[in-house]
C-alpha cells in the first residue's frame, strides 16, 4: 500500500504514558487516557504515535527497565486496552511505534532471575557476569571488574553475593545488560518483536541501540576530570558488532512483514558519518537514528548538568552538518524534546513570558523545515516550558534524584547542585502535559505522580484549540506543509548566512520549488542581508510567525525579533 519509505513525509508524535492523559484518577497516565485523547494527535496532522514503554516493569527507571515485554503494567492498562489503542490509532490513520529496550531488561525479568540462580544457570550467560577484580574481595570498593560508571551516577557493576560475580548495568542496578554476543538472547528479542508486528504494531524506537556491543574483557575506561569513574560509554558506543545484530534484525524481523514499518534507533555519541551506515537503506539496518550531538552541546566538562553557555550559531552549524552529513544517503530523525531532554523553549528559546510563544513557533519552523522525519514530543506542540524546580523533593526521575545524591555526598552543598539539575533534569520533560488552566491542568482528577507545572494557567491545548498565532495551530500548519509541499520532504538542503550571530537561514530546493527559511534567534530587530532576500520581493509567504513578520520581511527586509517565515517561489 504505502511506498516503502513513507516515513520521509511523515510527522511521528511522542507520548510518555506516564504524564500524558490519566483516565483512572491514580495520578499515572494510561492507555485508555490516550485512547480518549487520539482526536488530538489526528487532529494535529501527526501520522504517527510513538509509545514510550507501557510494559509490564517495576518503574525504577519509569518503564525502561521491563520485566514482561509481552504484557502492559498495570498502571497503564492491559493487552486488550493496547489492543483497543491500536485499532483507534490505524482507524485515525495514525501508525503505532513501541519502544524496544532490549540494551537491558529489569533485574525482575525471569531472564534475570534465571541467570542470576546460579552461575551454571541455562541463562547465566544472557547477561554480563564478572568475578571481582584479582586481587580483590567481591563487594567491597575497587572489587569491581572495571571501573565504568554508570549513567544513573555510581559503578556500573552491581556484586551479586549468591553466586559471588558482579553484574553489568549501564544504567540503574536494576537493569542489567543483556549479552548480545549470544545467539539466544538475539533470537528471543527477534521473536517478541514479530509478536508485536504480529499485533499491528507499525515500527521499534529502539532504545540506546548502539551500546549493546560490549568490548571483550570489560577493560577499563578514562576517568575524566574529577571524575569518580571511568567513562564506559567511551568503551561500549557504537561498536563493530551493533552493524551485525541490526542487520540480522532486519532479516529476522522485517524482511517477511509486507507492511511498511518504520525503526528508528535512539544512538548516544552516534557521528554523522556513523548515522550514514546504519541509515543507508542499502545496509538494511534502521531507517533513521536519533543523535545527540546537538543536546550536548550545552555540556560542560562536569557532564549534562554542567550547563554551558551555547550560541546558535554552534546549534545551527551542528544541525546543519548533519542536513549536508546525510544529505545523499541515510536519513535525519528530527527533535528538540523527548522525555530526556528539557524543554527546548527555555533551553534555546526564551522562555519569558512576552517572547516564549514565538520562540516556540520559530523554533518549530527551523526544524520542521529541515530534511527528515521530524518528531513532536507532548506538550512541545503548545510550547510547554521548564518547570523551574526548586527544591530536591521535586524531583523524580532516578537519574535527577541518584546525581544529587551523589553530589551532596562528595562535598557539594545542594544549593550547588539545583541549577544545573533545574536546567536539565528529564523531569522538566516528564510534568503532565498541560490540557486545561483548570485543577492539574486536566490531566487526572486523583493526585498527579509529579506536579503540574505552575504556568498550566497560561501554557494549555485548551487555549490554544483553534487560536490564530497559537503555538499549536502553528505546528498544525507546519505539519500540513510537509504533507502538502514535496520539496520539505524531498528537497535538498543549502545552510545559508552561516556568519551571522542571530539569523538561521537556509534553502530547500526541489524540481523548481525553492524555500528560504529565515528565523530571528534573538529579541531585536534583525536587518536580512540583501543578498539573501534578492530575488524573492515575489515570493509566497508561507507559515508566518506574525502577520507583521510576513509583511516587514519583503517589505523592509525585515525580521522582528524571534519571528519566522518561509518563502516559497517556483
Ligand atoms: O536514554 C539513553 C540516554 O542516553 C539517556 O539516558 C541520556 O543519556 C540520559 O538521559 C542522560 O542525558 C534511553 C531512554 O530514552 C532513557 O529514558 C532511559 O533512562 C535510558 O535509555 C535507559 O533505558
Amino acid at each position: 500500500d504505502l511506498p516503502r519509505d513513507w516515513w520521509k513525509s511523515a510527522v511521528v508524535y511522542q507520548i510518555y504514558p506516564r504524564s500524558f492523559a490519566d483516565s483512572d484518577g491514580d495520578g499515572v497516565g494510561d492507555l485508555r487516557g490516550i485512547i480518549g485523547r487520539l482526536d488530538h494527535l489526528a487532529d494535529l496532522g501527526v501520522d504517527v504515535v510513538w509509545l514510550s514503554p507501557v510494559y509490564r516493569s517495576p518503574q525504577d527507571d519509569n518503564g525502561y527497565d521491563i520485566s514482561d515485554y509481552q504484557d502492559v503494567d498495570p498502571v497503564f492498562g492491559t493487552l486488550a486496552d493496547l489492543d483497543e489503542l491500536i485499532a483507534a490509532a490505524h482507524q485515525r490513520g495514525l501508525r503505532v511505534v513501541m519502544d524496544l529496550v532490549v540494551n537491558h531488561t529489569s533485574d525482575e525479568h525471569d531472564w534475570f532471575l534465571e541467570s542470576r540462580s546460579s552461575t551454571d544457570s541455562p541463562r547465566r550467560d544472557w547477561y554480563h557476569w564478572a568475578p571481582p577484580r584479582p586481587g580483590h574481595v567481591g563487594g567491597q570498593p575497587g572489587a569491581e571488574p572495571s571501573n565504568w560508571g554508570s549513567f544513573f551516577s555510581g559503578s556500573a557493576w552491581e556484586w551479586d553475593e549468591a553466586s559471588g560475580e558482579y553484574y553489568l548495568h549501564l544504567f540503574s542496578r536494576k537493569q542489567p545488560d543483556l549479552n548480545w554476543e549470544n545467539p539466544q538472547v538475539r533470537q528471543a528479542v527477534h521473536a517478541m518483536m514479530r509478536w508485536w508486528l504480529d499485533r499491528g504494531v507499525d515500527g521499534f524506537r529502539m532504545d540506546v541501540i548502539n551500546l549493546i556491543d560490549k568490548p571483550e574483557g570489560y577493560p577499563d575506561g578514562p576517568v575524566p576530570q574529577d571524575g569518580l569513574w571511568g567513562d564506559a560509554f567511551s568503551m561500549v558506543a557504537t561498536r563493530p558488532k551493533v552493524h551485525e545484530h541490526l542487520q540480522e534484525m532486519h532479516r529476522e524481523v522485517f524482511a517477511d512483514h509486507p507492511h511498511a514499518f518504520l525503526t528508528v534507533g535512539e544512538m548516544p555519541g552516534v557521528t554523522v558519518d556513523q548515522a550514514r551506515l546504519f541509515t543507508d537503506p542499502a545496509r538494511r539496518e534502521v531507517d533513521m537514528v536519533f543523535q545527540f550531538e546537538h543536546v550536548d552541546l550545552d555540556a560542560g566538562p562536569g557532564g549534562k548538568f554542567d550547563v554551558a553557555p551555547l550560541s546558535m550559531p554552534r546549534l545551527r552549524e551542528n544541525l546543519m552538518a548533519w542536513q549536508t552529513g546525510l544529505a545523499d544517503v541515510g536519513w535525519n530523525s528530527l527533535y528538540w524534546d523527548n522525555h530526556d531532554q528539557p524543554r527546548v523553549v527555555s533551553r534555546f528559546g526564551d522562555d519569558d513570558a512576552v517572547w516564549r510563544s514565538r520562540s516556540a513557533r520559530t523554533l518549530a519552523t527551523v526544524l520542521h523545515l529541515m530534511r527528515g522525519t521530524p518528531y513532536v514530543y507532548q506538550g512541545e506542540e503548545i510550547g510547554m516550558t521548564n518547570v523551574g524546580f526548586t527544591s530536591p523533593e521535586q524531583f523524580r526521575d532516578i537519574e535527577s534524584v541518584n546525581y544529587l545524591r551523589e553530589q551532596t555526598a562528595t562535598g557539594r552543598t545542594v544549593e550547588e547542585v539545583l541549577p544545573g539539575l533545574s536546567a536539565k533534569s528529564r523531569d522538566n520533560a516528564r510534568t503532565p502535559v498541560q490540557w486545561t488552566a483548570g485543577t492539574h491542568a486536566g490531566f487526572t482528577t486523583g493526585e498527579p505522580w509529579i506536579a503540574v507545572a505552575d504556568n498550566h494557567t497560561e501554557i494549555n491545548v485548551e487555549s490554544q484549540v483553534g487560536v490564530e498565532g497559537s503555538v499549536l495551530e502553528h505546528y498544525r500548519d507546519l505539519i500540513r506543509l510537509r504533507h502538502t509541499e514535496t520539496a520539505v520532504a524531498h528537497g535538498d538542503v543549502e545552510p545559508l548566512a552561516t556568519d551571522h550571530p542571530d539569523l538561521w537561514a537556509y534553502a530547500r530546493r526541489h524540481e523548481g520549488t525553492e524555500l528560504l527559511v529565515l528565523a530571528a534567534f534573538t529579541r531585536e530587530e534583525v536587518v536580512l542581508p540583501p543578498e539573501l532576500v534578492q530575488g524573492w520581493a515575489d515570493a509566497e509567504v508561507l507559515v508566518p510567525t506574525s502577520p507583521e513578520a510576513a509583511r516587514s520581511v519583503l517589505a523592509d527586509g525585515t525580521l522582528p525579533g524571534w519571528e519566522s517565515v518561509v518563502l516559497r517561489r517556483m
